[in-house]
């Protein structure tokens, strides 16, 4: 077989950011982009020589495309298998398993998750170690570092290899295993959860609807809840992957996935429904009439963790991005399970998770997972649900409702500014940085500034730095605001505001969220100085 070493010269901005390096359509369609940075990534690895690949993608638009040549440069590179998905679909959790279980090298994903696709979209590319979990600041900075200097790529000229049946095939030595995208990852859901009681559950008459919203999430959904759980045909909607997401923009939360939200709060609605993201790491859910806070979520995850008997000798700890809500550290306080604070992106739980510190983790942004795989999971947080419904007999809104009593309820939402100039996005961080010391005791409205701090986090297990994750505002009254800017973007900035407040008062558990919050974002806008900066009156989107 002929490997060719094909000149080219480095692109400047391939820099990743919390999750892969992600771009809009148009700049991975550049001469050798992708191909640089894939490149980029072999070149800072080492010793994958005769190992597996697992190489899969979420179906978006490019897809097809970039998973031929991630193929042929993996044969050139030489690795000795490469695992690659049915018609080159697999979604995260996925990959993130099937390195674990076939203890390959490592994984190429291809996707940028939550964000728009199409040919006016975003592409994206991750690469995960073998651990399964996504690659870690070090490593990304030295694919950011090799692609600023890189020459030449490694490339076969061979044929378009056919990605539609399910088999292997020998490529110059090296082989091409297709594989069903579900099958392991199906089975695996099988060992962690009681699928004879949820089968149980409907056959009693519980009627869900899934919304796969046209992500990678529809062949697994079909498998698992209409087949295997007999859901009944039609309860997973938009379930085929398509290039542009059939126009839906494939992240589940009240925005986005407003339809099937509006839905649940009408007359239409079923006993539960869920939806999931481009890849399939994140999820949504509603019961009737009730939007279920991710926060929330994880929370009462862990009150029933110990329920699950997978779990049961693998009690560790709980882990939760800075971002999300404190109503986790509730129920670990009463379990008695250490409570462990991370920067956003799941890549931080990895360690924790590597040393049987934490079991479950989950972030506000519709993320949760255990240490099953090492990435979040979409499909895993929704069968856990069904899985707690089916062992308690209660929907969702009762259970939440009880977690409020108990605990009070921590009143969560998300603001964000939405493409911003990077530099006037910056410039406003800077600026509130430089007057955080003199925040401290001052008082907005009814809100007193307890402490006021950039947060920088040092990982329990390796003590490796991260510093400039977020900044986080603290009132006397447990409230709290938090400021950072996205990683995932790939044009302009996205500035995030998440806000916290604390209700113990059981009367006042089901008021409008935005209604309780609101002197706290007029309180954050001062603080930070908004509308001086950005000229905005209002946030883009709220959740
Ligand atoms: C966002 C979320 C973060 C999540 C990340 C990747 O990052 O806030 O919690 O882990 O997306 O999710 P950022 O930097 O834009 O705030 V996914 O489903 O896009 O891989
Ligand atoms: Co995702």
């Amino acid at each position: 077989m002929d490997i060719k070493s094909i000149t080219t010269k480095p692109y400047l901005d391939q820099k990743p950011g919390t999750s892969g390096l992600r771009k809009k359509v148009s700049v991975y369609k550049q001469d050798n982009y992708l191909e640089n940075y894939i490149q980029s990534i072999f070149d800072s690895l080492k010793g994958f020589e005769g190992k597996t690949l697992v190489v899969g993608g979420d179906g978006r638009y490019f897809n097809h495309e970039a998973i031929q040549v991630v193929i042929k440069m993996a044969i050139a590179n030489q690795f000795g298998t490469i695992m690659v998905g049915q018609n080159g679909i697999l979604s995260t959790p996925a990959v993130s398993y099937l390195i674990r279980k076939y203890e390959a090298f490592g994984g190429i994903i291809l996707t940028a998750s939550h964000n728009p696709g199409g040919p006016d979209g975003d592409f994206g590319v991750k690469f995960n170690t073998s651990n399964g979990g996504a690659a870690l600041e070090a490593l990304t900075d030295a694919f950011f570092k090799r692609s600023q200097v890189i020459e030449r790529y490694w490339m076969v000229d061979i044929p378009d290899i056919d990605l539609s049946q399910i088999g292997e095939q020998d490529i110059g030595g090296v082989k091409v295993q297709v594989i069903d995208p579900v099958c392991d990852y199906a089975d695996y859901m099988q060992e962690i959860f009681d699928f004879k009681a949820i089968r149980q559950m409907f056959q009693n008459g519980f009627k869900m609807r899934f919304d796969a919203m046209n992500g990678v999430t529809g062949p697994y959904a079909h498998r698992i809840f209409e087949e295997m759980l007999g859901a009944g045909l039609g309860s997973v909607v938009h379930g085929t992957p398509l290039p542009d997401f059939g126009g839906l923009h494939p992240e589940p939360n009240l925005v986005h996935a407003k339809h099937l939200v509006d839905m649940m709060y009408s007359s239409e609605a079923v006993d539960f429904a869920a939806a999931s993201d481009g890849d399939g790491d994140r999820y949504l859910i509603l019961g009737k009439n009730f939007f279920l806070n991710p926060s929330d979520s994880l929370a009462i995850m862990t009150q029933y963790i110990d329920k699950i008997p997978f779990y049961q000798d693998k009690l560790y700890g709980v882990a939760r991005s800075m971002p999300t809500s404190y109503a986790a550290d509730f129920v670990a306080k009463d379990k008695n399970y250490p409570l462990y604070q991370t920067p956003t992106g799941w890549k931080f739980f990895g360690t924790l998770l590597e040393a049987d510190k934490a079991t479950i983790c989950g972030e506000e942004s519709f993320g949760a997972s255990s240490l099953h795989i090492r990435e979040k999971d979409g499909i895993w947080a929704v069968l856990f649900w069904l899985n707690i419904l089916a062992l308690t007999g209660q929907d969702v809104s009762t259970l939440t409702h009880a977690l409020w009593q108990k605990y009070g309820r921590v009143y969560t939402s998300l603001h964000n500014y939405e493409e911003l100039d990077s530099d006037t996005a910056n410039t406003l961080l800077n600026d509130l940085k430089m007057r955080l010391p003199a925040l401290k005791d001052q008082r907005f409205k009814n809100y007193q500034i307890l402490s006021a701090e950039v947060f920088n986090y040092t990982d329990v297990v390796t003590g490796e730095e991260s510093f400039n994750q977020g900044i986080q505002i603290y009132f006397t009254d447990g409230s709290r605001i938090i400021t950072r800017l996205s990683g995932t973007g790939s044009s302009g900035a996205t500035l995030r505001l998440y806000f916290n407040r604390l209700i113990k008062d059981p009367t006042k558990l089901d008021l409008d969220v935005q209604l309780v919050l609101k002197d706290l974002v007029e309180v954050a806008s001062e603080i930070l100085k908004i509308k001086e900066y950005t000229g905005r009156d209002y946030p883009t989107t709220i959740t």
